[in-house]
């Protein structure tokens, strides 16, 4: 039976990629950070809280002796690192706790391997962020990099330190290069679940409007299940190496917009632009969206848009969910959440 760490179970990726794991027989290790409200409803959600083979580990990425003994415990022979302060806009706020956790973190999960057990094979969650300011589109495992947030320069710190360990120890480091993706799992503060949140609690008379930031951002947004099973397959295969997970297909922020609440049966017309722009339920006249440049960032990522035939030829792995069943999805989850009268 193999045996797998998780780093991050609490989050999106971790609670699937556990899910996944467990249903392919694994023992799994998953860790979760010693705060006054843990939170697991993503594993209950996916009923999966209570497994016989999911072990959780109260741990933090920052303390390198916790990383050792979390190897040293567990004798796992695959790690997945999905650890981090993930959200881009808290990263201009907190740029020194991102680069902590989300940047020298990776390091003290490389040194715990190359330490306690070096043919352990490493996963790391790297990110079409270090793209940042385009320098080709479509992206590719080639692309230069140009990170625009301290988020993303943490990040193609841990990426390169991956690499590096790969060709300096013979470590087996992955890196994957993933987009944008999204679930109902997604967390709140993202903002394709938090259009839907809000686009569901409108359409329960919970709401009378949603407040956002750049809608001209284009993001290439693929389905979060399928993203993790491509995590599994870079372990699987004999030689470490990068590789980009993405869709291939680019939208706007306001084309989520549109297509949220056409999910929840409302027709919305845009009107008004830049920092004055609303939309309006075209049924009833009501402002149902508008922008507040408080959430504006201070450098922008205007353009993602990623070429996976590199993990299709050598992994097999092709996305196969497209952009509005996803919405579609999504919508529903908190539609029935909100309903209830309640949604995380
Ligand atoms: P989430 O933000 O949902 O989850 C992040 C996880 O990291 C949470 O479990 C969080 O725990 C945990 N964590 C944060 N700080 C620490 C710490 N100091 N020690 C231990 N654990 C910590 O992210 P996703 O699931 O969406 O993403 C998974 C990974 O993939 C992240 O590294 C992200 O940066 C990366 N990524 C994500 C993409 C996406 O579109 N989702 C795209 C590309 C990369 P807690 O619940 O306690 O906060
Ligand atoms: P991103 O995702 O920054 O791409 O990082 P996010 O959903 O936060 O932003 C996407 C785009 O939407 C614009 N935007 C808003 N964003 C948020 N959060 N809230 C808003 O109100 C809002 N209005 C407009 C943003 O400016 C941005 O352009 C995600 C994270 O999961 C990272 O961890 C991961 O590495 C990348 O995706 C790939």
């Amino acid at each position: 039976m193999t045996k797998a760490i998780i780093t991050g179970i609490t989050g999106q990726d971790g609670a699937y990629l556990a899910d996944l794991l467990l249903s392919k027989g694994y023992t799994v290790y998953g860790t979760y950070r010693r705060t006054s409200s843990v939170n697991f409803w993503r594993i209950e959600e996916l009923g999966i809280q209570n497994h016989p083979n999911l072990h959780l580990e109260e741990y933090d990425l920052t303390d390198l002796s916790a990383n050792l003994r979390l190897l040293q415990t567990t004798e796992a022979t695959e790690v997945y690192n999905l650890a981090a302060q993930s959200f881009v806009g808290v990263s201009f706020e907190q740029p020194v706790t991102t680069a902590k956790i989300t940047g020298l973190g990776a390091v003290n999960l490389l040194e715990a391997i190359r330490i306690v057990n070096p043919r352990v094979r490493y996963y790391q969650a790297s990110t079409s962020e270090m793209f940042g300011k385009v320098q080709a589109v479509p992206q590719r495992e080639d692309t230069p990099f140009y990170p625009r947030s301290p988020y993303g320069i943490a990040k193609l710190y841990a990426h390169w330190m991956t690499v590096n360990y790969r060709e300096s120890y013979g470590i087996f480091g992955a890196s994957g290069i993933l987009f944008n993706h999204e679930s109902p799992l997604r967390g709140r503060e993202f903002v394709t679940r938090k259009i839907t949140d809000a686009v569901a609690k409108i359409k329960l008379g919970q709401l009378d409007v949603v407040e956002l930031g750049n809608l001209d951002a284009k993001r290439d947004w693929g389905y979060a299940k399928e993203y993790v099973d491509g995590m599994w397959r870079m372990l699987q295969v004999d030689t470490p190496d990068t590789f980009v997970l993405a869709t291939n297909r680019t939208e706007t922020v306001r084309d989520f917009v549109r297509m949220a609440f056409k999910g929840a049966g409302i027709t919305v017309d845009f009107q008004g632009s830049g920092e004055h722009e609303t939309a309006v339920d075209t049924a009833t006249g009501q402002q149902v969206m508008r922008v507040n440049p408080k959430f504006y960032r201070p450098a922008e990522v205007d353009l993602l848009i990623g070429d996976a035939s590199k993990a299709q030829a050598v992994l097999g792995w092709t996305p196969h969910t497209t952009l509005e069943p996803l919405c579609q999805m999504m919508v529903e989850a908190d539609l029935r959440r909100n309903t209830a009268g309640f949604s995380f």
